[in-house]
């Protein structure tokens, strides 16, 4: 793994309707992410956050079916520029959302500088809807679609280049809420999924093998991780719980195991929401995963 991180904060809540996930990189710095990293002798850098223009919301009411379509657009493209020029700057971008909509910038910045990405996605939700497809028009629940290449083309085609991921370098797990469309994608794209009955199934070890396998052959994995793939009772603070999610434990065994493989090459945590949160507990959550990741050891 590199040793020079650069943290992003990308504060948008616009990619779904419960209002405070905006709040989420400021709760995970406050969660000590800063000296976490330093600790585990890495060199990083904050570069703040994202500019997020809400006078956009304004005239984000016209396009069918897809929230804040200008809004998420416009913080996406500036995200792409910043994380396109911290992988120049052979730093590894760190990137704290925000909802899962901001993924759509974070893999137009990296999915350039690989040939072959691999992309984890780590969810309760697959994240594959399209506008046809969405129950709710909310731009966090089709990010994946459109890192796929499916979806409005002001977000397929954000960096200037579709799509950001091949669907055969694509892994879902924790899985345990898909919408009727998503399942349809996923069968005709042939996307590789652990719901958590396999994860059930196989136990999180079997899983990480056959996920760090299945990427051996990328020249770089992207490691998009929404707190709500983890069960609500370790991280009540997001803003689309599902029951019967991954345990913190297992969470940690995964990450471990990814730090073990060292093929992580960019990261983004995503979907922390201090106003639904107790005491800060998903953030700190967030700040441990991370640390984990990152090669934290107990001996
Ligand atoms: N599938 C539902 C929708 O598209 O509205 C819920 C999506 C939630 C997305 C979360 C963040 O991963
Ligand atoms: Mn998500
Ligand atoms: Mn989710
Ligand atoms: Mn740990």
């Amino acid at each position: 793994m590199k040793k020079e991180i650069s943290i992003i904060g990308v504060p948008l809540d616009l990619g779904q309707t419960r209002r405070g996930v905006d709040m989420g990189p400021s709760a995970i710095r406050y969660a000590q992410l800063h000296e976490r990293i330093e600790n585990l002798s890495y060199s990083v850098e904050d570069l703040g956050d994202i500019l997020v223009d809400r006078t956009l919301v304004k005239e984000d009411h016209t396009e069918h079916n897809l929230k804040n379509l200008k809004s998420v657009k416009d913080t996406c493209e500036k995200l792409a520029v910043e994380v396109d020029e911290v992988i120049k700057s052979n730093r590894m971008p760190l990137v704290l959302g925000g909802d899962h909509s901001i993924a759509i910038g974070t893999l137009a910045g990296v999915s350039k500088h690989y040939n072959n990405l691999g992309l984890i996605w780590f969810d309760a939700h697959g994240d594959l809807n399209t506008a046809e497809t969405s129950p709710s028009g909310n731009i966090h629940g089709m990010s994946l679609a459109v890192s796929l290449g499916h979806g409005h083309d002001l977000l397929t085609k954000i960096g200037g280049y579709f799509p950001k991921v091949k669907p055969e370098n694509v892994i879902i797990i924790g899985a345990r809420d898909l919408d009727e469309g998503e399942r349809a994608i996923i069968k005709e794209l042939g996307i590789k999924v652990y719901t958590m009955h396999e994860v059930d199934k196989l136990g999180m070890t079997k899983v990480m093998e056959e996920t760090i396998d299945h990427l051996k052959d990328c020249d770089g994995v992207h490691l998009s991780l929404d707190l709500d793939g983890l069960d609500p009772i370790h991280v009540p603070g997001v803003g689309t719980p599902v029951s019967g999610g991954i345990t913190y434990r297992e969470g940690h065994l995964a990450m471990e195991m990814l730090s073990e493989a060292d093929i992580i090459t960019s990261i983004e945590f995503v979907e922390v929401n201090p106003i639904l949160d107790e005491k800060n507990k998903t953030a700190i959550v967030a700040v441990a995963l991370i640390g984990s990741l990152l090669g934290e050891k107990l001996l």
